[in-house]
């Protein structure tokens, strides 16, 4: 992509601000408004990925190590009144079992009780084949009836060929040709992940002034 490219791209994204913090199922808020909500494992770049659709460093918080995220964040999505959902990352085996209990029981209660999910934006790591975590976060979507549009993360750590075995590996478990390829980093596939939000949550967002 060139800087003019770059440049352009972040034109079009709305600005996204911190709307609530649930750690607990009895904070989770809005369940009628129109969203779409990130999942994946632990460290497969959620925040990251929230950072680069708002075009900003810091705004979800990120770390090396897994299990930053603990709540579910809430964003605004500019004026539209919908939202998008940093949930915290699952499958992370170094932290205490009732810990892992918590965010397992906070992220199924915000898939199931969510009338206004509109779409489950699933992390899958591109230099990954499909783990056991993920298979059955992709059931439970199943069992709830949820869209989900599947996004490989960190493209920019593996070669295109990497990436092109990773997506194979899972079209045997969902629909390959809706694959999006992103990179936080390089802002790989932004555009792409804008566009089904928008589609999702039925939005057109006016793009802040820049
Ligand atoms: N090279 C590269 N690193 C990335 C990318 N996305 C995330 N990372 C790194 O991966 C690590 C984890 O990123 P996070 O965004 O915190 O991951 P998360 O899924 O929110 O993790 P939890 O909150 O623990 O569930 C950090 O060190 C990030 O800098 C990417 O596209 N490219
Ligand atoms: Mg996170």
């Amino acid at each position: 992509m060139t800087v003019s490219e770059k440049n352009n791209s972040r034109k079009m994204f709305p600005a996204l601000t911190l709307a609530a913090t649930a750690f607990t199922k009895g904070q989770l808020i809005c369940p009628e408004a129109p969203q779409a909500a990130l999942a994946g494992r632990s460290n497969v770049g959620k925040s990251s990925l929230i950072n680069a659709l708002a075009g900003r460093k810091s705004l979800a918080k990120v770390s090396a190590a897994p299990g930053k995220t603990r709540s579910a964040n809430y964003y605004h999505i500019g004026e539209t009144g919908a939202y998008l959902v940093d949930l915290p990352g699952y499958g992370y085996a170094r932290c205490s079992r009732a810990e892992r209990d918590r965010w397992a029981g906070l992220i199924q209660e915000y898939l199931k009780s969510t009338p206004g999910l509109r779409g489950l934006i699933l992390l899958l790591d591109a230099r990954l084949q499909p783990q056991k975590a993920d298979l059955e976060l992709l059931a439970f979507a199943a069992s709830c009836s949820l869209v989900v549009l599947p996004v490989l993360t960190k493209t920019d750590k593996c070669s295109k060929k990497e990436a092109a075995a990773c997506a194979r590996a899972w079209g045997t478990h969902l629909d390959q040709g809706s694959l999006v390829l992103t990179s936080a980093k390089d802002r790989t596939g932004l555009e792409k992940v804008w566009e089904a939000v928008f589609t999702l949550c039925e939005i057109w967002p006016a793009a802040p002034a820049t």
